[in-house]
């Protein structure tokens, strides 16, 4: 990186949560009624998993939670500190300081709304083979108020960044200070990016997503994830590439500004989705051995994507280097990286 970015150039909010991640048999997952790939909200059945991940697998602790896994694997890129600042609710203990910990040392500004007597997040992240299925207990993410975003330096935060970039997932939370951010994005005429998150947003949060999706600059989801959103909007096609197209057209507040829609498939090509126009960017295949987990991938392909882009790369500059940034965090344990970012 050879430019200098502003500080506090791209906002993001979302659930910050502790990944307690482990490899189990696939039983493991069957005993809790979960599929490879899910990506959940826990329910009380599911509360056990935690301790029997700790206690009888061996489970890893990884800062994750979706946002601020994208912004750390962007600043990481980026080399420069603090030009993503991230919001989110934690609790006041150990896993709170860890999370705090490994954003700083990407250079990531984290600016948390403490939650007093309730636990930071965490997130059971089951590991089979090449798939990873996620099972979220918000606990402190949960509590986020949008008095947070309106304390006077928080405002400010909000109101200088020049990019915006939400999750899906963050509807579960608060769909008001998404559309307050939205608001602020669309008035100063700022790209604000989201992401579709997991099928289950689309099947139980469609109607604040649909509130925000017309201030909705770029879309990001993976083929599941669209999928989900088509069979709600009862579309007829299953095509990712008449998805994607129908994605693009629906309403926008700034129709000077096309939205744009990047769907993800594994390592099957990304696809660009313009207007009527369809590329096609192919992602390099790691051989199975070389693959520690596939947890984080879709959040580093976002971070690698936004590193470029708010340095006003060219989308195919910035699809390739969140192509780049997937492969590398799927050859680490969950959304890390190891050494330095070789994005050339
Ligand atoms: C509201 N939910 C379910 C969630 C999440 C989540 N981040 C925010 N909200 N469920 C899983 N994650 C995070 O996704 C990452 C992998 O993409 C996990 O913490 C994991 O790091």
């Amino acid at each position: 990186m050879t430019s200098t970015l502003q500080e506090g150039t791209l906002v993001g909010c979302g659930n910050p949560l502790l990944d307690i991640s482990a490899v189990v048999p696939l039983d493991f997952l069957q005993k809790y009624s979960m599929n490879e790939d899910d990506a959940i909200l826990a329910e009380d059945r599911h509360m056990p998993i935690y301790g029997e991940l700790v206690e009888g697998f061996q489970a890893e602790f990884l800062a994750g939670g979706s946002v601020q896994n994208s912004l750390r694997i962007a600043q990481w890129i980026l080399r420069q500190p603090r030009v993503a600042v991230f919001f989110g609710c934690v609790g006041e203990d150990r896993y709170a300081g860890i999370l705090k910990e490994k954003a700083q040392a990407a250079g990531l500004d984290v600016h948390y709304q403490v939650k007093k007597d309730v636990p930071t997040g965490t997130c059971a992240v089951l590991i089979t083979g090449t798939h990873r299925s996620l099972c979220a207990n918000l606990a402190a993410a949960n509590n986020f108020t949008i008095d947070h975003l309106e304390e006077p330096s928080n405002k400010a935060l909000v109101d200088n960044a020049q990019y915006y970039y939400i999750s899906g997932f963050f509807l579960t939370v608060n769909p008001p200070s998404i559309m307050q951010v939205a608001a602020t994005a669309h008035a100063k005429q700022r790209p604000f990016l989201m992401n579709l998150s997991a099928p289950f947003i689309s099947q139980f949060y469609m109607t604040p997503l649909l509130a925000a999706l017309p201030y909705v600059d770029i879309i990001f989801g993976n083929e599941a994830e669209a999928q989900a959103f088509a069979e709600a909007q009862q579309w007829p096609s299953g095509d990712l590439r008449e998805i994607g197209k129908r994605l693009v057209a629906m309403e926008k507040k700034n129709p000077t500004r096309p939205r744009i829609a990047i769907l993800t498939q594994g390592c099957d090509p990304v696809l660009l989705i313009q207007q009527d126009s369809v590329q096609e960017f192919p992602v390099t295949k790691l051989a199975v051995h070389e693959i520690v987990d596939t947890n984080g991938a879709g959040d580093a392909f976002v971070g690698g994507f936004l590193s470029q882009f708010v340095q006003g790369k060219s989308l195919d500059v910035c699809i390739r280097c969140g192509n780049y940034a997937a492969g590398h965090i799927i050859k680490n344990p969950g959304c890390t990286y190891s050494g330095e970012p070789e994005f050339v």
